[in-house]
């Protein structure tokens, strides 16, 4: 087998799996003004300490975000274990900078897995590398660390070997004490770190030699690096098992230097923030976010959809009212989702396909006439039910049809659209 199908293999599940929940929190929740707050805001280390000394989720109960993710539909998450404010979630023998310190006084990241795992949800974790509070992480003159413009805060003494010791410790620990884990997020490489600044050939070693079938993100790596590889079919050991474009659904899919299609996954905030902003009221509706899903599962990717829950440890309302909205729909619709992909047909103007083998799904958003035309299936198709609730569906032939031998019509006269987000035909 080529990495190439060593990676397509190792990633069957996660293609089946299709919808997850991304996790963003730590004390960013406090401030309350996004994840990114210590670096945009230049806040100083000692600064920042307040928001360690007052951590206390009182309200940390993964179960509650557990269930919440199982209603919504989704098959994983992943959790910000470690965000680029250094925090760590999980109890670590190499640092004091971690939440069994603080007044939560235990480790979370053991919590969340054992919430998770309980309802059969596939567990992920994330780890930044970027690391803005350990001291041997580059400070002056990066661009990505709060304190980049402050000579103060120069980088005279500064050991990045020992950053990498560090971060390849943790990552043995978040591998070795947590049971069985599928999914390793890293984020991000930039400029001259990436690939074996890392050292990631050992790093990617000793993950693979802890969890052999854990699926690795691409974000050790270098694009240009992954590319150059791709036309030679041995890709570096540190090029991820998916890619990981972020806010954004890629218009054709992903697929590689080759043209063949990869497993990949769009992160997306719900508003516009992943960690919790306490002002941003900025949501997408349920209906938004399935056709989003469905643009992503047509394409052959996956969604992993952000939530950020606040200081206390909640899930905001406002999005645990649109995670049940969805799970409302996929409780119905849902089997258009796991395991389908791009049908390989062309885009439909009513809606979208997917497809799972020798079923296909019509997601119809829009139609205008009383029938749901479905080019070049005239002969093709057995039956047409309605994937909510079972229903047939008459695929006569209208009384005007004969100038369209190859066309399907599939009677929607008395049914109209039932459902207002995405009405599924199977
Ligand atoms: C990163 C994080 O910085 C962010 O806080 C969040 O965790 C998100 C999921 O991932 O965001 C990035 C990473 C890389 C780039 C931009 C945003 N980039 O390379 O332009």
């Amino acid at each position: 087998m080529t990495d190439q199908e060593i990676r397509w293999e190792r990633t069957a599940w996660m293609r089946e799996a299709r919808f997850g929940m991304f996790i963003h929190w730590g004390l960013y929740a406090i401030p309350a003004r996004g994840e990114w707050v210590r670096s945009t805001e230049k806040i100083t280390v000692e600064e920042y300490q307040k928001y360690f000394d007052e951590f206390d989720p009182v309200y940390y109960d993964p179960k509650k975000w557990a269930k919440l993710a199982k209603q919504a539909g989704m098959k994983y998450a992943v959790l910000t274990t470690k965000h680029h404010d250094g925090f760590c979630l999980f109890d670590s023998a190499y640092t004091d900078y971690k939440a069994t310190n603080t007044k939560a006084g235990r480790d979370l990241v053991k919590e969340y897995v054992e919430a998770f795992r309980a309802e059969g949800i596939k567990i992920g974790f994330y780890y930044s590398l970027l690391d803005w509070h350990h001291p041997d992480y580059p400070h002056y003159g990066d661009r990505q660390h709060p304190m980049r413009d402050n000579p103060e805060y120069g980088n005279e003494n500064r050991n990045f070997d020992n950053y990498v010791t560090y971060l390849h410790n943790q990552v043995r620990e978040l591998l070795t004490h947590y049971g069985k884990i599928d999914i390793l997020w890293f984020d991000f490489s930039y400029n001259a770190l990436y690939g074996e600044a890392w050292r990631g050939t050992e790093l990617v070693e000793m993950i693979r030699s802890l969890q052999p079938d854990i699926i690795l993100n691409d974000r050790l790596s270098g694009d240009a690096a992954i590319n150059d590889a791709l036309q030679e079919d041995i890709l570096p050991m540190y090029a991820g098992d998916f890619q990981s474009p972020e806010q954004i659904v890629p218009p054709a899919g992903v697929t590689n230097g080759k043209g063949d299609p990869v497993t990949w996954e769009a992160c997306m905030t719900l508003n516009d923030h992943w960690g919790y902003a306490v002002f941003d009221h900025n949501y997408k509706s349920a209906k938004t976010v399935i056709r989003m899903l469905v643009d992503c599962v047509s394409k052959g990717g996956n969604l992993l959809l952000n939530v950020g829950p606040n200081a206390k440890g909640e899930i905001p309302p406002a999005s645990k009212k649109i995670l049940e909205e969805i799970g409302v729909w996929m409780h119905e619709n849902g089997e258009s989702i796991y395991g389908c992909g791009n049908a390989g047909l062309p885009k439909p103007a009513w809606g979208y396909y997917t497809r799972k083998d020798d079923v296909l799904y019509a997601h119809v958003y829009d139609i205008f006439t009383s029938s749901l035309v479905v080019e070049g299936m005239a002969n093709a198709v057995e039956y047409a039910r309605m994937q909510a609730d079972g229903a047939e569906l008459s695929m006569s032939r209208p009384w005007n049809s004969a100038k369209y031998p190859n066309e399907l019509f599939i009677d929607l006269h008395d049914v109209q659209l039932p459902d207002p987000i995405d009405t599924v035909i199977r």
